[in-house]
């Protein structure tokens, strides 16, 4: 990507169904805004897409789980998908659903020109298939325990009349491809494992499958009713049936794609196979497919039985939404893998967020109004501080090749130095004394100086930041669009005289964790009831769960300690919105200190003497300077939270299985 282009074309991966959003959905999704938000700024045309993988074998077992028909299932999921980028405000021009009609029509008439051109054949599959990743591997690709490669869950055979489309033959060509470009895979360190597995020699693939429904089926033309799409050759056709290829075209302008976002776990799929089926369509390929690297919570992989799964709502509600996204692209390096934890984020939000740039501003705003009741003008900042003008333009003329070439924490790094300049000039100059010392006319250039530099930096922190940002605009009387980064940017010029306005601090600082992850843990929640739900009424259902990703088995359930507890005392902890401190009875010798989160569903006095299940043997945590020994069960829904308890009173520490 670079400035120099015209249209621009962005993409996510799309996003299975069989899952809520998470961390990882967001990382990507959010790189992909900020990229698409800065390209329209600068004044390109540019199209975000974004959407949903609705079709396969784990989206069927799913459904079929949850007594839904996967259509139903689908509906659901991809509309919550939708929803939280909406509520995110993610500018996406196009969300695809690969159970659309036009891309139904697209894709089948990909199949018929690779067909035409010879490279679909029908053929038998017998091999293995991981259905969590939906991914076929050979004999020697198995782990030695017969497991997935990728995963780790078993495999099954499969053996099964099936179409290929023969990837074999291009193999030469991709690596030609890899050769000639070696900007195609970003990072680049990246490319090698590509190399080195299609120097390994590629099989063909099969593309269709015959033992289940849930899937497109090939066009009317093959006659052959029996088999519908693998999954990934529908999926990653996406790509371009959302631009129309198939059915009314006009967008297909924007092919190739400029940049193709993908976690590192599908790089293989959009690296090797992707530009094969389009090398077999006769289309452009895209410039870069950049793969991202994974993030873990407080060190540890993500997942639903441990409960710890990163909810971007979650950590927005608490810590703003553009604090998060600064977070995500700031603190790892593109293609690194990456560690939430609440921790961090509190620093990041009070250091770089609230110190360097916030602060900043609120000196902008003081100094103003109280030298110059708030009326700023630019026109002797040349005169006294050409040298910081410079240092400021190197920076910032510099700062956008990271940001295209997805070096996107050095793009802020850069930005942060400026701030730099622009905090140390008011120590250096000490305006002050300047208008102590009646040198009005170099206070008020030091004054507009600091001015300029906040608002070039906001310029390029609007796609990173747009809310807060939109604040900032508001106080220093600016507009940001594509004129302003010309003049400001681009062209290097200073703002015209403004007037700025008083507003709250953009980061007001963060003391405590906000989240208390010990006691308000809905994820875990809802597994625990829906492992029970199936026990009780399904058992048969146990068995299509196993197989899904991230659920538990029933030992590891009962690795869990459930007892009844009597709350005996309950107050709530100052300065906290959502902790109440409760002793609880666990019928042992003394009373249990547990922290929860539930103050804004329970007063405290309403809780002494009722009971709740509880967790017991929850490692002790502290949140806010104080030991939680334990974890209250709760339900939340639109309806709010409510508690877990017994229908009838039971014996403080009664066993719950
Ligand atoms: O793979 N860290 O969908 P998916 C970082 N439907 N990124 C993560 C992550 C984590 N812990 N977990 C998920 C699919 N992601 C296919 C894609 S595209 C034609 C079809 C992100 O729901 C990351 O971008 O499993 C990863 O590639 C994507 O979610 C996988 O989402």
């Amino acid at each position: 990507m670079s400035n120099k282009e015209k249209s621009i074309y962005i993409t996510t991966p799309i996003y299975y169904v069989n899952d809520v959003a998470h961390i990882g959905h967001a990382y990507t999704t959010i790189i992909a805004d900020t990229l698409a938000r800065y390209a329209r700024l600068t004044g390109n045309k540019t199209f975000f897409l974004t959407g949903t993988d609705e079709h396969g074998q784990k989206i069927e077992t799913s459904a079929a789980a949850r007594g839904k028909s996967p259509k139903e299932y689908a509906d659901e999921v991809s509309g919550k998908f939708r929803t939280l980028w909406d509520d995110f405000g993610i500018t996406y021009d196009k969300f695809i659903r690969t159970t659309d009609e036009e891309h139904k029509t697209g894709v089948q008439k990909a199949f018929q020109t690779m067909f035409d051109k010879g490279d679909i054949y029908k053929g038998n599959y017998e091999g293995n298939y991981c259905v969590s990743c939906e991914t076929f591997f050979t004999d020697a690709q198995l782990l030695d325990n017969g497991g997935c490669p990728d995963c780790g869950r078993p495999t099954t055979i499969v053996k099964e009349e099936s179409y290929f489309f023969a990837l074999s033959k291009y193999e030469d060509k991709l690596l030609k491809l890899y050769e000639n470009n070696p900007d195609f895979i970003l990072p680049k360190a990246k490319a090698k494992e590509i190399v080195n597995f299609v120097s390994g020699g590629l099989n063909d693939l099969s593309i269709s499958r015959t033992s289940f429904d849930w899937g497109l089926k090939l066009p009317a033309s093959m006659n052959d009713d029996k088999h519908v799409m693998y999954v990934w050759l529908d999926a990653l056709l996406n790509y371009i049936t959302a631009l129309g290829y198939g059915n009314d075209e006009a967008n297909m302008e924007f092919w190739p794609a400029n940049i193709q976002l993908v976690g590192k776990d599908i790089l293989r799929f959009h690296a090797i196979f992707w530009p094969a089926f389009l090398m077999s369509l006769e289309l452009p390929l895209p410039k870069h497919i950049a793969a991202h690297g994974w993030w873990t919570r407080d060190g540890e992989k993500m997942s639903k039985s441990k409960g710890n799964v990163v909810d971007p709502r979650e950590i927005c509600e608490a810590y703003g939404l553009d604090a998060f996204r600064y977070f995500l692209l700031r603190e790892v390096p593109f293609g690194q893998d990456g560690d939430f934890s609440q921790r961090a984020l509190m620093d990041r939000i009070n250091s770089d967020l609230g110190n360097d740039l916030g602060n900043l501003l609120n000196r902008i705003i003081g100094m103003s109004g109280k030298y110059f009741d708030y009326k700023l003008t630019s026109k002797d900042v040349a005169k006294f501080h050409q040298k910081e003008l410079d240092e400021v333009q190197t920076l910032l003329a510099n700062s956008e090749e990271f940001l295209y070439h997805l070096q996107i924490n050095r793009f802020l790094e850069e930005i942060w130095k400026v701030l730099t300049i622009g905090n140390k000039a008011i120590g250096d100059y000490e305006p002050w004394n300047m208008v102590k010392d009646g040198k009005i006319e170099e206070a008020m250039a030091l004054v507009a100086l600091i001015t300029n530099i906040m608002a070039k930096v906001a310029v390029l922190l609007k796609s990173v930041m747009p809310l807060k940002i939109g604040e900032v605009e508001k106080s220093l009387g600016i507009n940001i669009d594509t004129g302003a980064y010309n003049k400001l940017i681009k062209n290097n010029e200073l703002m015209d005289d403004t007037v700025i306005t008083k507003i709250d601090a953009l980061f007001p600082r963060i003391e405590e964790e906000l989240i208390a992850v010990a006691s308000s843990n809905p994820t875990t929640t809802e597994v625990v009831k829906e492992v029970l739900v199936c026990q009780n009424e399904r058992t048969i259902k146990i068995e299509a769960l196993e197989d899904e990703a991230n659920l538990i088995t029933i030992d590891q359930f009962f690795g869990t300690t459930l007892k009844i507890g009597t709350i005996v005392s309950a107050e709530e902890v100052p300065k906290s919105s959502k902790l109440l401190k409760l002793q609880v009875d666990l019928g042992e010798e003394r009373t249990r200190q547990i922290l929860a989160g539930i103050k804004e569903y329970y007063s405290a006095e309403s809780l002494i003497g009722t009971q709740a299940c509880v967790v017991a043997n929850l490692k002790p945590a502290k949140l806010m300077g104080m030991v939680s020994e334990g974890m209250l069960l709760a339900a939340k829904d639109e309806n709010g939270l409510h508690l877990l308890r017994p229908e009838a009173p039971k014996k403080s520490g009664t066993k719950v299985s």
